[in-house]
């Protein structure tokens, strides 16, 4: 499948169809060469030797050679890796079958009950008795992102993302960029096979390193950077991560293969990468074995696993058992605990974040886990250090929760030795010196001056951060700079900054410097209102409420009737609009604000006295006439945001969610219009079904009740359920 590319221009294409055939290709191999270079510059290095505009010169004279000549269109073309005009987002694949997930097992003992439940749904007699032919294969789980290939006639046709396990993302042309995926198989098969594409660890440590080189944020871990390489829009920037894959399910039209370990043996003779750390002809006692031998030893392998997946190897077998929910009864993933280790808390050390709150972080002993080395953990307050009992000079246990993120699960007490000290908080700010503020009945210990140089810069760091105006390269060391010297003292002076003043910083050259200042320059056109305001740190307000918020205030202030600014540089008219009204509503009228989905009475009166505080005023304002023009959200007039999408629904949750704690998630619910309640009943429209969900499926299913997951939930609080 060809990608689609913007159409050639005529006059190009009738220039290269004056060519010999020979004279083309060579022409091609050569403008491919050139593109090849600029690609890998621009996205490996951070330093292109040519500019925007020369590369899209080249790029449209192989546009026309290749309409002139279609042949010369092979498969390594940089047409064909290159996305052509970007449409902001991937097309949708429907899943032939849909992609399922696994139930979880944390211990032996749970195990042992999948295996009890197996035998029971298959009518085998129950432990100890040996089954006569129930046989497990046990495999490694890839932490990774999880994809569905389609090959016809053995070629590689299409790509897709997991996504809600219905519908994913078409993301062949990055797939593509992957070494160890086919593009053609051993036979020409008509096949689907399905796998984890992952970022090996030293990739990942390969792109961090780089990344904090060029002042840019970190990647949280193999899995993030992994997805986030895959989902690029542009296909180069995938094929400068060097990803790898493998397969682990094979679905095929017509049976070829009875078992789980015969598709694995022919997924390896079409040509896959088949994980060899796999055992197949397993009891459950087989399988336990499995684990406790990968327990330590998987962190000595050069990609991330986070268990085990354990399935039932005959496909009459699994046919017979079906499936709960969305995930089959005849597989499980068993969950390796997160490591322990011992590290020596050197010091406590007071940090100020944006809102001035002081948090409390371990600084110790540089300590291996779970395959990073850590040096420091937040302890998150005052009465988190209380509860565990943590002194300075403590020999405590690390873990990391989830895999990632550090912890400090406890002091380990048999190693104290008397001189260790409890940790008080200052009763100054570090930074700043002033005193700090801690108010009646609350855990929270602040600084309250707003100019403490500490709550600037992670105010700044919001602002030009991911949810704000998302300027690549802006991270910690740029802004740190920028502040000390002076360069930035307000949110709008980053649109004044000079290539001059950039290049002036440490570790920037020329080029680098030109790159940041493109990219600001960038940032100060067309993102959205809602990030604006988000970026500018709303209290009490999150990015969802941001954008109702924004186009809450579309509604308000209808852009039509503001014909947009046409010079560089000149305010926007209707962001100084806007920028009127919210300092119009702040001080008369901030109960209007509950109009908006999600604001309730204390936010409102938040928002209310925060528009009208003079700080912010004086922000906006500068926005405004340094030029910043928003994207103009669509508009939502007034009462259409309060009804809305599960306007007279009533919902029930059950089990764990991914992106929402129990008390976020009925917020959602109520601020999308509908009704949280806490059992199913026939009254219920929908049951969300988290990780773990108990009996309440159960219950939904006998009443007949929708059963969503929490993909599905989402899409239903956007209204695109
Ligand atoms: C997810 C995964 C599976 C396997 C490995 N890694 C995963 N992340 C495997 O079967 N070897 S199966 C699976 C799923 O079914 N959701």
């Amino acid at each position: 499948m060809a990608i689609q590319l913007p159409p050639a221009e005529p006059t190009l294409v009738a220039a290269a169809a004056e060519l010999e055939p020979s004279a083309a290709a060579a022409r091609h191999a050569d403008l491919a060469a050139q593109i090849d270079r600029a690609n890998e510059l621009y996205y490996g290095s951070d330093a292109p030797e040519i500019t925007d505009a020369q590369y899209d010169v080249l790029f449209r004279e192989l546009v026309a050679l290749e309409t002139a000549f279609p042949e010369l269109t092979t498969p390594d073309s940089p047409t064909q890796r290159v996305g052509g005009a970007p449409t902001g987002t991937f097309d949708e694949v429907r899943h032939t079958r849909p992609m399922l997930s696994l139930g979880n097992a944390f211990s032996h003992e749970d195990l042992r009950a999948f295996d009890a439940r197996v035998r029971k749904g298959l009518g085998l007699p129950p432990p100890p008795d040996p089954p006569p032919d129930l046989r497990y294969v046990a495999e490694l789980k890839i932490d990774g992102l999880a994809i569905s290939l389609r090959y016809d006639r053995g070629r590689f046709v299409q790509g897709a993302t997991r996504g809600d396990g219905t519908t994913g993302e078409d993301v062949t042309a990055n797939l593509r960029t992957i070494e160890v995926v086919p593009a053609r198989l051993a036979e020409p098969a008509a096949i689907e096979a399905r796998g984890e594409v992952f970022m090996p660890k030293a990739e990942f440590k390969r792109i961090n390193e780089e990344r904090a080189e060029a002042g840019l944020a970190l990647y949280a871990n193999p899995r993030n950077s992994g997805a986030g390489s895959l989902r690029q829009l542009d296909p180069a920037m995938t094929a400068s991560r060097k990803l790898s894959a493998w397969f682990y399910q094979l679905v095929e039209d017509g049976d070829l293969v009875g078992t789980q370990s015969a598709a694995l043996e022919r997924l390896r003779s079409l040509g896959f990468p088949v994980n060899h750390e796999r055992k197949s002809d397993l009891d459950i006692d087989g399988v336990i074995d499995f684990t406790e031998r990968w327990r330590e030893a998987r962190h000595a392998l050069p990609y991330e696993t986070d268990g085990v997946v354990v399935k039932v190897d005959r496909y009459d077998h699994q046919a017979r058992l079906g499936m709960v929910s969305r995930a089959p009864r005849w597989a499980i993933a068993f969950k390796f605990p997160p490591e322990q280790v011992e590290a020596l808390l050197e010091d406590i050390v007071p940090y100020v974040g944006r809102t001035g709150t002081l948090t409390p972080v371990a600084h110790l002993s540089p300590t291996k886990v779970a395959g990073s080395t850590v040096a420091r953990a937040t302890l998150h307050n005052l009465d988190e250090v209380r509860r565990k009992d943590i002194r300075i000079g403590d020999w405590v246990v690390l873990q990391k929760a989830g895999d990632v993120i550090p912890e400090v699960v406890r002091p380990i007490l048999d190693r104290r030795t008397g001189q260790e000290r409890e940790f008080a908080m200052p009763t100054t700010c570090p930074v700043c010196g002033t005193t700090v503020v801690q108010d009646e009945g609350a855990v929270r210990i602040y600084c309250p001056n707003g100019d403490c140089p500490a709550r600037l810069a992670q105010e700044f760091g919001h602002f030009v951060g991911r949810g704000g105006m998302d300027i690549e390269g802006a991270g910690w060391a740029v802004l740190s700079q920028l502040l000390e010297r002076g360069m930035v003292h307000s949110r709008a002076d980053f649109f004044r900054l000079s290539v001059e003043q950039l290049e002036s910083l440490e570790r920037f050259a020329q080029k680098s410097a030109e790159n940041l200042h493109a990219r600001i320059a960038r940032a100060r056109v067309g993102r959205p209102l809602a990030r604006v305001l988000n970026g500018l740190g709303m209290p009490q307000v999150g990015e969802q409420t941001a954008i109702d918020l924004s186009a809450w205030l579309a509604g308000r202030v209808r852009p039509d009737a503001y014909p947009p600014a046409d010079g560089d540089l000149v305010p926007d008219p209707w962001f100084a609009a806007i920028e009127t009204e919210l300092r119009r509503i702040g001080t008369e009228e901030p109960d209007t604000f509950t109009e908006v989905p999600g604001i309730g009475p204390t936010v409102a009166a938040a928002l209310g006295r925060w528009f009208n505080d003079d700080a912010t005023r004086d922000v906006l304002r500068e926005l405004v006439d340094v030029g910043l023009v928003p994207e103009r959200p669509i508009p939502r007039s007034v009462g259409e945001g309060s009804a809305g999408p599960l306007n007279g629904k009533t919902l029930v949750v059950t089990g764990t969610l991914e992106g929402f704690s129990r008390p976020e998630a009925d917020e959602a619910i109520r601020a999308a219009g509908g009704k949280p309640a806490a059992s199913v009943s026939k009254k219920t429209d929908y049951l969300v079904a988290g990780e773990r969900a108990g009996s309440k499926v159960a219950k939904a299913e006998a009443l007949g009740v929708p059963i969503v997951d929490e993909a599905a939930f989402v899409r239903l609080l956007g209204g695109l359920g």
